[in-house]
């Protein structure tokens, strides 16, 4: 037993420039800390991550009522914890306290509860078990609601799988770098941005960003002698409107759609394509999964949201092979442990994931390790993207 002697909240920025908070807890004998992230591109069955009357006052509430409720309470019980967090909200979707608010005290518990026990979060979360680590998964070029002036498709993604995480972790940062130089040459004169996670943002099509990023994977596998693949984000929900797919320069019905993923997958080898088709469409990611999901992971983002029950009307109707995990769409561990076991139960792959905003907290590589995630999904470069690589580089070095 370590019991809670204070929990505070404070307002804190995120990479975007806008307000998250981050907790501590502080027990007996541990400390943790947890800053919640933020997407833009939210699935819209996510927990609602700030209620609706405001970050301000939503830390009031917090402290009138989440703080007098732990205090003296046993940090290391953190499934009872998160249930009575959820009950003091009382809402389906956490409105009233706020996802991302329950989440950075469950995190932050999770973490002090770890310390008091002398243990790094990945083995507290995970026991022994899950010793491997995740293949980084690294976005290098996008657009969507990541960044002005890009691609339709959200993140064009590249997964080195070298022997080591920090062989694949700089292959990485070098397949960004070479993105980089093949944009200069095809477009010498045009200037270069970056979206929000990092990636590169260029005036060019979806099939010319496809090009681009198989091009420098190939170069920079030549390079260092192992496979690095390409992968995308479509986050499709994003334009789909009236029943078809926004394209800037083409519509596509969910057949179309489909039939283009599946020529993407097979062209450029693609290792994964996340949220594939509209959030709502079970059906159609179920007759993509069947269609290439032997040779392709097909992962439900805004499909899931990390729900265990929206993951298991997937299973039942064969929606996807994956899951993206992220623990803010959900509200607290509890509930992301809750889906990652079921994920694995039905022989699902889950990718733990960061949000477009983010802080510099590194908790999600060990919850990457402690899940047994086939990729972590953190970006390829940026202060707030390295904070979770360079953590999983220490974390292999202690393994
Ligand atoms: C996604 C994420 C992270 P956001 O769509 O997978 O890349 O974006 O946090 O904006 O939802
Ligand atoms: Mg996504």
């Amino acid at each position: 037993m370590t019991l809670i002697e204070d929990i505070v909240i404070r307002k804190i920025l995120d990479s975007r420039g806008n307000p998250t908070v981050e907790v501590e807890v502080w027990t007996e004998s541990g400390f943790g800390r947890f800053g919640a992230p933020s997407g833009a591109s939210t699935g819209a069955h996510e927990v609602m991550a700030v209620p609706k009357v405001g970050i301000d006052k939503a830390i009031e509430v917090f402290q009138e009522e989440v703080v007098p409720a732990f205090i003296g309470f046993d940090s290391l019980d953190q499934e009872e914890l998160d249930y009575q967090l959820v009950d003091i909200d009382g809402t389906k979707d956490l409105s009233r306290i706020g996802g991302n608010l329950t989440v950075a005290l469950s995190l932050a518990n999770a973490k002090a509860a770890s310390e008091a026990l002398g243990i790094p979060l990945y083995r507290y979360i995970g026991g022994m078990m899950g010793c491997d680590l995740p293949y980084p998964m690294g976005n290098v070029l996008g657009g969507g609601k990541h960044a002005i002036g890009g691609t339709d498709i959200q993140e064009f993604l590249v997964i080195p799988q070298g022997g080591t995480f920090t062989d694949s972790v700089f292959a990485g940062a070098m397949v960004h770098k070479k993105v980089a130089s093949i944009l200069k040459k095809r477009f010498p004169t045009a200037a270069l941005g970056k979206g929000d996670e990092g990636a590169w943002v260029a005036k060019v099509t979806n099939n010319e960003a496809m090009e681009i990023v198989s091009q420098a994977c190939m170069e920079v596998g030549d390079e260092v002698g192992f496979t690095i693949q390409p992968g995308i984000d479509v986050a499709a929900s994003s334009f789909f409107k009236d029943k078809k797919y926004h394209y800037a320069d083409r519509k596509l019905d969910t057949q179309g759609q489909i039939a283009y993923m599946a020529e993407l997958a097979d062209k450029y080898e693609l290792f994964s394509i996340e949220d594939p088709l509209d959030e709502e469409d079970f059906e159609g990611f179920a007759e993509l999964t069947e269609e290439i999901g032997e040779r392709c992971l097909i992962i439900g983002d805004d499909l899931f949201v990390t729900n265990e029950e929206r993951l298991l009307r997937g299973i039942e109707a064969g929606s996807c092979n994956a899951i993206l995990i992220k623990p803010n769409q959900i509200g607290t561990l509890t509930r992301t442990i809750d889906t990652v076991k079921l994920a694995n139960e039905a022989g699902y792959q889950n990718v733990i994931s960061h949000r477009s905003g983010e802080t510099t907290d590194p908790a999600i590589a060990h919850l990457g390790v402690a899940f047994g995630s086939i990729c972590i999904k953190t970006g390829a470069v940026s202060g707030e993207r390295i904070a979770k690589l360079n953590e999983l580089i220490r974390i292999e070095e202690e393994i």
